[in-house]
């Protein structure tokens, strides 16, 4: 793939990027993507899983739809898009990795600066007293597990449909987006907000908004540039012809 003079000129000037990524960065890992064909979503609606009451009305059900989801991401491995962007955050003083994705293969890839706004599979805790949930429970494949402490409901530690994101998480995204010259959005559908709200406030300030995806979003009419295709093969072309 060539890539534009000014897509390469403002990459190669930045003292500061940042990046926003979404499920399609993991589906070339073998995750299924939330709204694609094969998207989890096919099988599954986000009302009956993705939110607080419906884990309360089925704790169990929900449950196993993490349970099989933390399986399946301890089955594959990070992809050339999340290597490339390790790479990129080595190469730049000031790097920001804002990632909606759960499946924690960013920072099992190795990078630094990640900003999880809507939480980590791999993190559980009591929906009563908030304790963290110990290795052995978290294992329980089919039903909820209870709080060792107080009996309470265990339930993932990720931001669900109508939950506030992590205090100071969206505040640290935003501010990174406001002062940052180039802003690189991957892989995402841009329709979850408050993080689909990231490019706007980055274009707001003058940033160059560069979108990576398989095919075009809310955002495409206002980015600078799309490139279409796999992050997995864009993203390494881009960084070797810095
Ligand atoms: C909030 C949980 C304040 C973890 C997720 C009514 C009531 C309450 C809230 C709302 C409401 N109406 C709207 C809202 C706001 C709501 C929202 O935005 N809804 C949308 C759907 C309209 N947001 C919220 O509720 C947020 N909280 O607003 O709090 C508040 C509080 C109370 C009341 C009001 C407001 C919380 C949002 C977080 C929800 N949690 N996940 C989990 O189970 O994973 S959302 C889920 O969608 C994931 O986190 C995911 O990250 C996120 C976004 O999806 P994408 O990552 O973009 O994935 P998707 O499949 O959609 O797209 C993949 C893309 O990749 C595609 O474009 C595809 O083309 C591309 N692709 C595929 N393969 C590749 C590729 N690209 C490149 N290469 C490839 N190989
Ligand atoms: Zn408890």
């Amino acid at each position: 793939m060539t890539f534009s003079r000014e897509i390469i000129k403002h990459l190669r000037n930045a003292e500061s990027i940042c990046v926003l990524t979404g499920a399609g960065i993991s589906a070339e890992s073998g995750v299924p993507t939330f709204r694609g064909e094969e998207g989890l979503w096919k099988k599954f609606r986000p009302e009956e899983l993705a939110n607080f009451q419906a884990f309360i009305r089925n704790p169990d059900l929900v449950w196993e739809w993490y349970a099989y989801r933390r399986k399946l991401i301890h089955e594959v491995k990070p992809n050339l898009g999340h290597h490339a962007l390790v790479e990129l955050e080595r190469r730049v003083p000031d790097f920001t990795l804002v990632t909606q994705n759960v499946d924690n293969l960013h920072s099992r890839a190795g990078s630094k600066n990640v900003v999880e706004l809507h939480g980590n599979i791999e993190r559980s805790y009591c929906i009563e007293c908030r304790k963290s949930a110990s290795e052995v429970q978290i294992e329980s494949t089919h039903e909820a597990p209870r709080c060792d402490s107080c009996g309470g409901l265990i339930r993932p530690d990720v931001v669900w449909f109508g939950e506030m994101l992590p205090v100071g998480m969206f505040a640290r995204a935003e501010a990174a987006a406001r002062r940052c010259q180039v802003f690189l959005s991957i892989g995402t559908s841009s329709v979850v907000y408050p993080a689909a709200s990231l490019p706007f406030s980055a274009l707001e300030q003058g940033a160059y908004v560069v979108e990576v995806n398989r095919e075009e979003t809310d955002l495409t009419s206002r980015a600078h540039e799309t490139l279409l295709g796999n992050s997995g093969e864009i993203l390494p072309q881009l960084l070797s012809s810095l």
